[in-house]
């Protein structure tokens, strides 16, 4: 009987081992990648925009906190897009906890940024883009590449215009009219030069 009991928790220990193990690098089933897709790159340009939808099944917690895409470069972050004192900015964020169902990664939100690049990509190519999670686990998609105006979403500019407004909802009133202006110029200036390095 003691034997017996020695063996079933060696057993059992090694199980978890096993399974510890098998979490790290692990495909996660959990998660599916739909429209992978990486921006073509600005002539110029050193860094691109990669987009796609996460979609998460259940409720369990579980971040992105990295990603990779070796056949383009070996620099890659994740990015938002901010509002800093009334201009549009993108920064990199160490991590995005995903949300049960779908979370979106396109041009004007989060995204995941491709930088340092030695060549350009062209319409048409596809590269390997592989998702980290925090729990270890992975997920890979092929990304096509695809022309800026194809990933531009539809209703960009409306949506930059719900931002502002939102915005001043926050501000005082007497800041008023004069910076809702400001605010237009800056973010227009703003939003073309991160479209011009791959946004
Ligand atoms: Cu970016």
């Amino acid at each position: 009987m003691k034997k017996f009991i020695q063996k079933a928790t060696i057993t059992g220990a090694a199980l978890l081992l096993t399974a510890c193990v098998s979490a790290e690098n692990q495909q996660n089933d959990g998660i599916t990648l739909k429209n992978c897709a990486i921006q073509e790159t600005i002539p110029g340009a050193k860094a691109t925009g990669a987009f796609l939808t996460i979609n998460k099944s259940d409720d369990s917690q579980l971040s992105l906190v990295s990603a990779k895409a070796p056949s383009v470069t070996s620099h890659v972050e994740i990015h938002e897009m901010v509002m800093k004192n009334g201009t549009m900015k993108m920064q990199q964020i160490k991590s995005y906890p995903l949300k049960k169902g779908h979370n979106v990664f396109k041009k004007g939100g989060f995204h995941i940024m491709l930088m340092d690049m030695q060549k350009p990509l062209k319409v048409g190519e596809k590269h390997e883009l592989t998702l980290l999670f925090s729990d270890g686990s992975s997920k890979q998609c092929t990304a096509s590449v695809k022309s800026v105006k194809e990933l531009t979403p539809k209703g960009m500019k409306m949506n930059h215009g719900k931002m502002m407004n939102h915005k001043m909802q926050h501000t005082s009133m007497k800041e008023g009219k004069m910076m809702q202006d400001k605010m237009k110029h800056d973010m227009k200036k703003e939003m073309k030069k991160a479209m011009q390095d791959g946004m």
